[in-house]
């Protein structure tokens, strides 16, 4: 669990804060994790959304309220809850109806879901290399210098070293790019990852069996940000791809996972762009 500490948070209006609070942003894939979750479980809470494309997040008031800069960040009656993973967690034991947590297998999922969420920066990489294309680099020096010195630079009232990955992530993306490397490195984790959840799939309707959970949550939204991205889930993986339309049919998923007209849009000409170019997600990272 990650619960900051008091001292963690310098934006202290927040502390005040009766209900469910959610800081997010449409497509960020680990915001939509925590809004299928609300919708699903019919919780109210309060919008605040951090537009990433304009570093909201590396502001003071926001690095003040989650010293990693990241969303979602939830404000549950005043206290501050970060990680998405954890915040599902915490939300699944506040609110267990309708569960999402498999009888007795709490421990086998977190651990599930750490493995996700270690990937998130190999999604990021393919996300910068085949879907966004940032006109300049997203965030330059004077940025990077405002994310490493304000907030607290504390989790849990120790010295955070997370937020230094995040640095070099943003650092390494705009002096060199995702290399063919890098894509290629993280195109075979997910595949890896596929395999594997597509055999359980073989077996059973939902990846830890018979019941929808967090799991699947999770993972809906990383495979539908690659499959915009152009990983040919369909060619590599049949099964898991028709699980996914499956659960994008769902009316607490679908719609939170959907891009507006105008993105779509801009989107599908960047990928036949890439198209041309022979330069998309299955011409560099496949075969493996
Ligand atoms: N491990 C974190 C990852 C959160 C994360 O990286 N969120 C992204 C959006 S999906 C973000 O805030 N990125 C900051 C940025 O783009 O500047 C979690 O699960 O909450």
């Amino acid at each position: 669990m990650v619960k900051l500490l008091k001292e963690d948070i310098r934006t202290k209006e927040v502390l005040d804060w009766k209900g469910l609070h959610l800081f997010h942003m449409p497509l960020s894939s680990c915001s939509q994790k925590l809004r299928i979750f609300l919708n699903i479980k019919g919780l109210e809470w309060q919008s605040h959304v951090i537009n990433l494309l304009k570093n909201e997040n590396l502001t003071p008031y926001f690095l003040g309220i989650n010293p990693r800069g990241l969303v979602p960040t939830l404000v549950d009656n005043g206290d501050v809850h970060i990680e998405s993973n954890d915040i599902l967690v915490h939300l699944e034991n506040r609110f267990p109806e309708i569960p999402l947590i498999p009888s007795g297998k709490a421990t086998h999922l977190k651990d599930l879901l750490k493995d996700e969420d270690d990937l998130h920066l190999d999604l990021r990489a393919l996300s910068f290399r085949f879907l966004f294309t940032p006109p300049a680099p997203p965030k330059n020096n004077s940025d990077l210098e405002s994310y490493a010195n304000t907030g607290s630079g504390t989790v849990g009232g120790v010295k955070d070293t997370h937020i230094d990955r995040e640095i070099n992530f943003w650092k390494e993306l705009s002096l060199h790019g995702i290399t063919d490397q890098i894509a290629r490195n993280a195109a075979k984790k997910f595949f890896t990852k596929f395999t594997e959840i597509e055999t359980q799939l073989m077996n059973s309707p939902y990846i830890m069996g018979d019941d929808f959970s967090l799991l699947d949550i999770a993972w809906v939204v990383y495979i539908e940000r690659l499959l915009l991205a152009g990983y040919p889930l369909k060619r590599l993986h049949p099964r898991l791809y028709n699980w996914q339309e499956e659960q994008r049919a769902r009316p607490e998923v679908g719609p939170e996972i959907a891009l507006p007209a105008d993105m779509a849009d801009i989107l599908k000409e960047r990928q036949q762009a890439l198209v041309e170019q022979k330069q998309t997600l299955e011409d560099i990272c496949f075969p493996l």
